[in-house]
């Protein structure tokens, strides 16, 4: 899954493709570099990142799904805690709706049922403005197990039949839950649902004394989707596609084997 930021703070590429001539060109650049799905997002959920309106997301994302679907030949799943968006994007062909909130907003469960979208759903603690703030599990991988158990039942009952389901890596979680979850993300294979991870470029792959930039993490990154790949994740969600999948054929290439 290519990632298409239209925002102007997002934490790895925030402002680039704010104007949707840009974000069209690098939306292409994705499909070109082989992404199966694209991933389309008008309001930035790095830690810190303040909330934006209804009339706000829709303005960034709008012309983009509006470009994009139904000629880009790969599904667009729409990045929104929104309902009122995510309606929008499934209306102009969007297929798939991609919510940190874990469809917690029973319009968010409505309107991806009515329009028999594909869901994405996502733990957070908190909201991204709070999420960092001493984040604290008694046990991480078990509270988080439970939460998308949950969540994924909820949306069957509202009727959505499609469903990933992703621990948010890097969403109020520390460096140390980030990698148990690394570790154990086979574990989550129980609630029966294909697992995505978002590790791409993510500050918990730093080195100790936090020295490089997110745009210098793609040797972090892909160390990262190797090893969720080994341990069960069916998809990542990146910005650098093409190294990505590079990258995932060598593990395809050990299963064949
Ligand atoms: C929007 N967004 C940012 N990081 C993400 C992650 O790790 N997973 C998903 N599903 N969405 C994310």
């Amino acid at each position: 899954m290519g990632i298409v930021n239209v925002t102007p703070d997002s934490f790895s590429d925030g402002g680039r493709y704010l104007n949707p001539d840009s974000a069209l060109t690098h939306a292409w650049n994705l499909i070109g570099e082989g992404a199966d799905m694209l991933d389309l997002g008008g309001e930035s959920s790095r830690p810190g990142a303040d909330p934006v309106s209804v009339e706000e997301e829709l303005r960034r994302v709008v012309p983009v799904v509006q470009a994009l679907a139904g000629v880009c030949g790969v599904p667009l799943s729409i990045d929104t805690t929104k309902p009122e968006v995510a309606e929008e994007c499934l209306r102009l062909g969007a297929r798939i709706v991609n919510d940190i909130n874990g469809l917690s907003d029973p319009g968010m469960l409505r309107v991806t049922a009515r329009h028999a979208a594909a869901a994405i759903i996502m733990h957070m603690r908190g909201t991204p403005k709070t999420m960092q703030s001493a984040p604290a599990y008694q046990d991480v991988i078990a509270e988080l197990q439970a939460f998308l158990a949950g969540r994924v039942a909820a949306a069957q009952a509202a009727g959505v039949t499609d469903i990933a389901i992703d621990p948010g890596l890097g969403f109020g979680k520390t460096t140390a839950h980030n990698y148990e979850i690394l570790r154990r993300l086979d574990e989550f294979r129980g609630i029966g649902c294909p697992i995505l991870v978002g590790p791409s470029r993510k500050a918990f792959l730093n080195a100790s004394d936090g020295s490089r930039g997110a745009s210098e993490r793609l040797p972090e990154t892909l160390a990262a989707v190797v090893i969720a790949a080994m341990n069960g994740a069916a998809m990542v969600r990146v910005h650098d596609v093409a190294a990505c999948r590079c990258a995932l054929q060598v593990v395809r290439a050990l299963r064949r084997r």
